[in-house]
């Protein structure tokens, strides 16, 4: 084995960069991913070794970023993100020179006391960009040469890959996830759906924008198991579902695009008040908005995501006579607008967590709670549920019809929230089945808070690492001054709040800012920007 590491490795050159696993994996043009890729199958194998055998997952994908770029991530066996300390022994591979691939390789498993007898078994998928096929033959060499088993899932979003990671390792257990297919992932969704809205209506379709990219014909698939409008269910108008020219993905269109330019997808045909979604290039982000007749576009992001399902649950946990034995949190990042946490706080009387930007670290906070909802802003996010919540909707003896009814729909929402990451298929069916309950159409849902006026700027630096960050990244530690000089000028402001970090995906400083008014969170952002230039 040993040699066929060092013989492969050649064939996979590291061009003269370095490498960094960020916040969402390896990503960057694709042109530069071959030796990258290559080395992540090592870790794969490596990773799955370690942990007795159990299968990983390896997801190629750049999800929002442009049709050129490619990326690739691990998911760990429960269907999470890569474990921190992992994330490390990634980077040291992907970045050793050739001749040192293997070197780095064996040291990794002594230094790890890992057991190369142990069988390695991978699962890998990617998504609709045209470099796919030729970083899963460079994975494909890696997981040969460090003699892993492996299953190519070909096309699927990057929540399925999560999803069936976590089927695989939980097959046959009392803990199983679901059938390991997917069409086993369609089916469970399906169901759940079907549970959690019987008896009420969904007003109007819900046109789906796909960004062109995988979420498209998986949406399309999975319509098929879902009941129609005509018979009690949904009606989905799928659009910008063209994988066939790779260059329109995300282009003008995604979740990203209508969260970063507050409008809809240029092409889009939406009548005044109709329900409308996008989902990003590998379905795992959702952004809701409409055309309000009165006052134009609205959106509705991650942050009114949240705040909707922590409601309908926090509600149906006490109807349901849940609500003094369980822990029920929202987790949200620097970027939720302010509003949106005191509503969660005053509103729904709910704790609401902070952390760090990037899924991992919201989702492990999120676990803390018995019903932990976490999303960030630009609509990646999901609800976690504890043991004990899952042993409770369970075994809790129903006092009363409508008793009986919100344990239901709790049940059924447990397996129509994809728990392993944000899924936006998943995402947009627990947002039509709340709206069907609360018998809300998109304005009702606006009008729950209004948010606070705000601004991201992106600022080049000259060197974006200076920037070291405190309390879930809220405050400046370094350039040392620069967090006073910051609060000094937010003390300016009406409910103003600013912060600055540095991007953990792109060379660059982002500024946030918010404010009473409109042209105040305008001013505050440049300010701020200005500071740190
Ligand atoms: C990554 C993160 C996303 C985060 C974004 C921030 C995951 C799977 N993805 O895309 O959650 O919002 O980075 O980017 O964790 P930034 O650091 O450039 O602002
Ligand atoms: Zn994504």
């Amino acid at each position: 084995m040993a040699d066929a590491i060092l013989a492969a490795a050649a064939k996979h050159p590291k061009p003269d960069l370095t490498f960094q696993y960020g916040t969402a994996g390896f990503r960057m043009k694709a042109n530069l991913l071959d030796s990258v890729v290559f080395r992540v199958g090592l870790v794969a194998a490596l990773r799955s070794r370690k942990l007795g055998g159990l299968t990983i997952g390896v997801m190629i994908t750049a999800s929002h970023n442009p049709p050129e770029d490619n990326g690739v991530k691990l998911v760990d066996p429960m269907g999470e993100m890569l474990e921190n300390s992992w994330e490390a022994y990634a980077t040291t591979l992907a970045n050793a020179p050739d001749a040192e691939v293997e070197n780095v390789y064996h040291k990794l498993e002594k230094d790890l006391k890992i057991n190369p007898e142990t069988p390695a078994r991978v699962i890998y998928a990617r998504d609709t960009r045209t470099s796919g096929p030729k970083l899963v033959a460079a994975l494909v060499d890696a997981l040969k040469a460090a003699g892993a088993e492996y299953t190519d899932y070909r096309l699927l979003t990057t929540p399925q890959l999560h999803y069936l990671t976590r089927c695989t390792n939980t097959e046959g257990t009392p803990q199983s996830y679901g059938d390991v297919s997917e069409k086993g992932y369609y089916e469970k969704l399906g169901t759940a759906f079907a549970r959690a809205i019987k008896g009420k209506k969904i007003v109007g379709p819900v046109t789906v924008d796909c960004a062109n990219g995988v979420g498209g014909p998986k949406l399309a698939e999975l319509v098929k198991y879902l009941p129609k409008g005509s018979e009690g269910g949904i009606d989905i108008k799928i659009v910008n579902d063209d994988v066939l020219r790779p260059e329109t993905l995300n282009h003008e269109c995604g979740a990203d695009f209508v969260k970063t330019k507050q409008r809809a997808p240029p092409s889009s045909k939406a009548a005044p008040n109709d329900r409308c979604c996008s989902l990003d290039g590998d379905a795992d982000r959702l952004i809701y908005y409409f055309n309000d007749p009165e006052h134009g576009f609205r959106l509705l992001d991650g942050d009114r995501i949240a705040t909707l399902a922590a409601s309908f649950i926090g509600d149906l946990a006490r109807e349901a006579g849940l609500a003094e034995e369980l822990k029920i949190g929202v987790v949200q990042t620097a970027y939720a607008n302010g509003a949106s946490t005191k509503y969660v706080e005053k509103t729904l009387g709910l704790p609401v967590v902070c952390t760090p930007t990037g899924v991992k670290w919201l989702h492990h906070a999120a676990t803390k709670f018995d019903v932990g909802v976490y999303f960030e802003a630009n609509g990646h996010g999901t609800v976690v549920f504890s043991q004990q919540a899952l042993k409770a909707f369970k075994i809790k003896e129903p006092e009363s019809p409508a008793q009986a009814s919100a344990l239901e729909t709790l049940r059924a929402l447990t397996d129509l929230i994809n728990q392993t990451v944000g899924d936006a298929l998943s995402d947009m069916l627990l947002v039509e089945t709340i709206l069907a309950h609360k018998a809300w159409t998109p304005r009702e849902w606006d009008l729950t808070y209004t948010d606070l006026p705000n601004r991201l700027v992106r600022v080049e630096v000259a060197d974006r690492n200076m920037f070291k960050t405190t309390d879930a990244e809220r405050k400046l530690v370094e350039p040392s001054g620069l967090q006073e000089q910051i609060d000094a000028l937010v003390k300016k402001f009406k409910d103003g709040r600013s912060f600055a970090r540095a991007s953990g995906t792109e060379d660059a400083l982002r500024v946030y800012a918010e404010a009473a008014t409109r042209s105040e969170a305008d001013d505050l952002a440049s300010k701020v920007a200005a500071l740190c230039k």
